[in-house]
């Protein structure tokens, strides 16, 4: 294990269930499964509205290798060229109705699952952290509503804070950075502080891939893993399917249009690769099983030629 990596902070106590979020270790990066019940997520939007239907899909990413189901009930689809207006934002009540559910089931049926619920309204993460939520993801990162730490303290529950720019629903691509990798990682060290100072032990930072950030923006940013680790927290990243993926692989294809959003999966799985070599240790992915066993099979192979050096 790296020096600099303090091991406590790296694994993560999510109310009682410990995850391990270690970077580089043999057996690859840990998975966290996308369950988005709402209507309009850009890629797997209207197909877990039902309840019995977000059930059976957790189910089935549990079985594929997820270490973690993180719950969606609003879009965070931004405006912009890529997917027009945006998703709408939901009033905290209507997102509780599409959550509290599918939580309610999936604690019953899996009561072994770490679940997290990808929310930035504290009414929202209050509720949810009393059905049972082990971790509140907050694609705001603290900025729309830092009481919502409080809650997390209360309950020990595990954060992931992620780097975005703009208000919820306005998220746009149109955000300009001189340096990409310095300006998030130093918004990232403030919502960690933010996280800390409500009492937060667990907390788990996101680059924020697509949110207001330009393709060659999030690349860059997952080829800098290495010095967002330097903030001395899990790194997760969150690539799956995502636009910048579709601009490369048609850029491949040498095709005008970006490719769809059902063929990203190559694209998607290369860049995730490079970001898991540099040190992320949780991968937010649509697709479990073969997000499973790229970072497995990634694991294993820099772990037979021992080219990371001081790993585990
Ligand atoms: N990306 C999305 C949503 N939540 N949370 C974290 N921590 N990191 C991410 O990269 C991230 C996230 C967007 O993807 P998806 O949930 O598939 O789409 P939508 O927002 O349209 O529901």
């Amino acid at each position: 294990m790296n020096e600099r990596i303090d091991t406590n902070r790296f694994t993560l106590d999510c109310r009682g269930r410990t995850l391990d979020a270690r970077p580089f270790l043999r057996d690859g990066a840990r998975v966290m499964g996308v369950l988005n019940v709402t209507p309009d997520s850009f890629s797997d939007g209207g197909r877990y509205l039902q309840v019995e239907d977000a059930l059976a899909r957790t189910g089935t990413m549990l079985e594929e290798g997820a270490a973690i189901i993180d719950v969606g009930g609003e879009s965070t689809r931004p405006a912009g060229s890529v997917y027009g207006e945006g998703a709408p934002r939901v009033e905290a009540g209507e997102e509780l109705e599409r959550i509290l559910p599918v939580l309610d089931r999936i604690t019953e049926v899996h009561p072994e699952a770490i679940v997290s619920v990808d929310t930035y309204k504290a009414d929202v993460a209050r509720e949810a952290l009393r059905a049972g939520a082990h971790v509140i993801n907050d694609v705001t990162g603290l900025r729309h509503a830092p009481e919502l730490a409080e809650a997390v303290a209360r309950h020990d529950a595990a954060l992931v804070v992620m780097h975005s720019v703009g208000a919820p629903g306005e998220l746009t691509h149109r955000s300009e950075f001189d340096d990409v990798v310095a300006e998030v990682k130093q918004s990232l060290r403030e919502s960690v502080r933010r996280a800390e100072a409500a009492g937060v032990e667990d907390v788990v930072v996101d680059p924020g891939f697509g949110f207001g950030k330009s393709t060659r923006d999030n690349l860059r940013l997952l080829a800098a893993s290495d010095e967002l680790l330097e903030l001395g927290r899990p790194l997760l990243v969150g690539i799956s399917r995502k636009s910048s993926i579709g601009a490369v692989v048609g850029e491949i294809r040498g095709t005008p249009d970006p490719a769809p959003v059902e063929e990203r999966l190559f694209g998607t799985l290369g860049a995730t690769a490079v970001a898991v070599m540099r040190g992320a240790s949780l991968v937010r992915a649509h697709d479990v099983r073969a997000t499973v066993e790229m970072v497995g099979s990634l694991g294993a192979t820099l772990d037979s030629g021992e080219q990371v050096g001081d790993r585990t």
